[in-house]
């Protein structure tokens, strides 16, 4: 069914999430402080508001996706929020987030907050997904329209959720590629290609390990870091090994020594034959 949404915030995300609500349908209201950058959007049926209060009054249902929270809070500082859903697409911290719901919620509006889990060519094609917390009642009111934007995954009401989830996800991903860089420049130091080797070699063998992942997740909410894959002991011999394999390549291991600082202090605390899953005890 078509509803009325505005976008507040035309970046590459916020025009991306624009195009792809006219696209399905929907009437779509929108607003950029640079007002340039909303004549695509205008060209493909968007209104467009004059001012961010403008385009706030124009539909319940009210996307923001700018660059911060401060931001965030900047324009939409004396608009009408009582009655409105006001739905924060901006990258943040849950504390962030909780403080934004509480001023949303005190000026009569309702709120979620989102974590966008794809680049915004991916908006609106299978594998997007968006993460969100906050009322519930607001979520099952505009779900339906969410979905046209990627899939949705309602983590539950504290507005601080969607945040933590997405900032959990970025370390996840900032993990991977400080590993594929580091493993790159070992690989490109011999003057062999890359390419050839990510593709052959190393993605199949990081979606392997991806796949032991989830066992190593029950353990850790067991606590329970016994193994019969590969103890610290082991990983520390390797990872030691890696340190002068670098040192002798002339690449620098920084992005891998944070990670065998923490093996090495657990082996030394007597715990080398724990699962690398025990390093969660180190870092909380
Ligand atoms: N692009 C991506 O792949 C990622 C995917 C995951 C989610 N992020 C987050 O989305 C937010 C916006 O990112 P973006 O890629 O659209 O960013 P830009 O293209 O640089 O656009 C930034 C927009 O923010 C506006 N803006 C900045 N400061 C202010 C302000 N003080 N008042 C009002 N608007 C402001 C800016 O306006 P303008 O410069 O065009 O006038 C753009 O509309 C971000 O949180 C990502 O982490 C995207």
């Amino acid at each position: 069914m078509a509803t009325d949404i505005s976008i507040l915030g035309l970046g590459l995300m916020g025009s991306a999430l624009a195009g792809t609500l006219l696209k399905a349908g929907h009437r779509v209201t929108v607003w950029n402080r640079s007002a340039a950058k909303a004549e695509p959007l205008a060209a493909q049926g968007a209104a467009v508001a004059a001012t961010a209060a403008e385009a706030v009054l124009a539909s319940p249902l009210v996307i923001v996706c700018v660059l911060d929270y401060a931001a965030t809070r900047q324009l939409l500082d004396g608009a009408d929020l009582a009655g409105r859903t006001v739905l924060n697409l901006t990258n943040g911290r849950p504390a962030e987030a909780r403080e934004t719901a509480a001023w949303v919620t005190g000026l009569g509006g309702d709120y979620l907050d989102g974590g966008i889990m794809a680049v915004p060519q991916m908006i609106g094609a299978p594998g997007a997904l968006i993460l969100y917390s906050g009322s519930p009642a607001a979520f099952d009111r505009h779900e339906p329209a969410l979905t046209a934007l990627a899939e949705p995954r309602y983590l539950g009401e504290d507005p601080g959720l969607a945040p933590l989830y997405d900032l959990a996800m970025l370390t996840g991903m900032y993990g991977q590629f400080a590993g594929f860089l580091s493993a790159a420049a070992l690989i490109a130091s011999e003057r062999r290609s890359v390419a050839e080797f990510t593709e052959s070699l190393l993605v199949p063998w990081l979606h392997a390990m991806a796949a032991i992942t989830p066992p190593m997740g029950t353990q850790i909410d067991a606590a329970d870091h016994a193994t019969d894959v590969a103890n610290l002991e082991v990983n520390r011999v390797a990872l030691a090994n890696l340190e002068t394999t670098f040192r002798e390549q002339g690449v620098r291991p920084d992005l891998l020594l944070p990670l065998k600082a923490i093996v090495d202090r657990r082996v030394a605390g007597g715990h080398g034959a724990e699962d690398l899953s025990a390093l969660v005890e180190e870092l909380r």
